[in-house]
């Protein structure tokens, strides 16, 4: 008796979690081999401030280059790359971002993402707007950025090396 309700209530689950898979990836906008996806923000309280965007951009043909993502919500927006050096965190601007054949861009938390500079309006965590992604070959692709928490755990990080492992503790003085 117990395994028959186990079994129902998991197909129940599996058909809720079939219909969040759909509204998810409804968010992915192509053109031409690229699709870009997982494209969000993190919330930022103040305008005026600066924002950070992040992003995926499959690719299941040759080499591209992101050349710009365009956004109003703030006066620029630039590409940039994060790295530690030392205690230090340095970001730096990225002229453009290759995407590599057949394979993944990722901006991600800890690494490159696009710096929203210059914010007309507070990014209140579920507001969603516009950006364009500007690829040298396939063009320009139209997707919605929105606006939400982090995830806790990065999973299953791609490609980004391992930059939030182990450095929980900031705490210990050398
Ligand atoms: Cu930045």
């Amino acid at each position: 008796m117990n395994g028959l309700v186990t079994l129902s209530r998991s197909t129940a689950f599996a058909l809720l979690f079939a219909v969040g898979g759909s509204m998810l990836s409804a968010g992915a906008a192509s053109a031409g081999d690229l699709t870009v996806d997982n494209v969000w923000a993190r919330p930022s309280g103040v305008a005026g401030g600066n924002g950070a965007g992040y992003f995926t951009v499959e690719n299941k043909g040759a080499a591209d280059t992101l050349l710009k993502v365009e956004a109003d919500v703030s006066k620029t927006a630039e590409l940039h790359s994060m790295s530690m050096e030392g205690m230090v965190m340095k970001m730096r601007k990225l002229d453009s971002a290759p995407v590599p054949a057949n394979g993944k861009l990722v901006f991600a938390p800890g690494g490159n993402h696009l710096m929203l500079i210059g914010l007309k309006a507070p990014l209140k965590e579920g507001d969603t707007f516009p950006v364009t992604f500007v690829f040298e070959h396939a063009g320009s692709i139209k997707a919605t950025m929105k606006v939400q928490q982090p995830t806790s755990m990065p999973m299953g990080g791609g490609s980004m090396g391992s930059g939030s492992m182990g450095s929980g503790s900031m705490g210990g003085m050398q």
